[in-house]
């Protein structure tokens, strides 16, 4: 029986997850949901209820993206991506932490409205500036290899880009931009981003129509 994760497409953090599965070469059932109208195995699984949820054969769940990461690597890693894990960690927590608040108030400014757009986007900017300091020497975040900061950040990053497509297109970060459509143009990412039907859970026994 395949391990079945539970996504949604559009999800960076399940994108991540996806991503590293495949790399690891792990096959897995994937069952996309609706984030409106959340099936009752996955609350049963995980009860905070966000995507990704992966779900072992012996039922373990592992409900974090990075944990679904960091347990497909362990399998299988034939390209080192766990390598220099210290210098990737800051970056992916800054990622997942205050770049993440400012790519929200800046996808959604009409939401919080105290600010105007241009302030969140100057605040994720300062993540991309770093970024874009990494990458003007090398091919990817930690070196000339694809690692897996990599992976986890990019899915976000090209949120950010797809905001204002047009000011992304002029902005200060040419080699971010070059890394960026690389990834998305990589056949780990298009081979992540297939698509699956909603998956239909079966009704509930006592629910079951006589
Ligand atoms: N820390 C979690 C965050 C996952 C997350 O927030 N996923 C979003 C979708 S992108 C979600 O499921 N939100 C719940 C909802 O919208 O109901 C992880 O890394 O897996």
């Amino acid at each position: 029986m395949k391990p079945v994760l539970y996504s949604y497409r559009r999800c960076p953090y399940a994108m991540r997850a996806r991503m590293a599965l495949r790399y690891a070469g792990i096959e897995v059932e994937i069952r996309e949901i609706s984030l409106k109208d959340k099936p009752r195995h996955i609350l049963q699984c995980s009860p905070k209820g966000t995507v990704p949820v992966l779900v072992l054969h012996d039922g373990t769940v592992v409900d974090e993206s990075l944990d679904i990461m960091e347990w497909a690597l362990a399998q299988h890693d034939p390209d080192g991506w766990r390598r220099d894990i210290g210098l990737a960690m800051p970056l992916i927590t800054e990622n997942d932490g205050s770049f993440k608040r400012a790519l929200d108030r800046y996808k959604y400014a009409v939401r919080f409205p105290e600010q105007p757009a241009e302030t969140y986007r100057k605040e994720g900017e300062r993540f991309l500036a770093t970024l874009e300091a990494r990458l003007s020497g090398h091919r990817y975040l930690l070196g000339d290899v694809l690692h897996q900061a990599d992976v986890a950040i990019f899915p976000f990053v090209r949120q950010f880009s797809m905001v204002d497509a047009d000011w992304f297109a002029a902005s200060a970060y040419p080699a971010l931009r070059s890394w960026l459509h690389g990834l998305v143009d990589s056949e780990l990412f298009t081979g992540a981003m297939q698509k699956y039907p909603a998956w239909v859970e079966s009704p509930e026994p006592g629910n079951q129509l006589a």
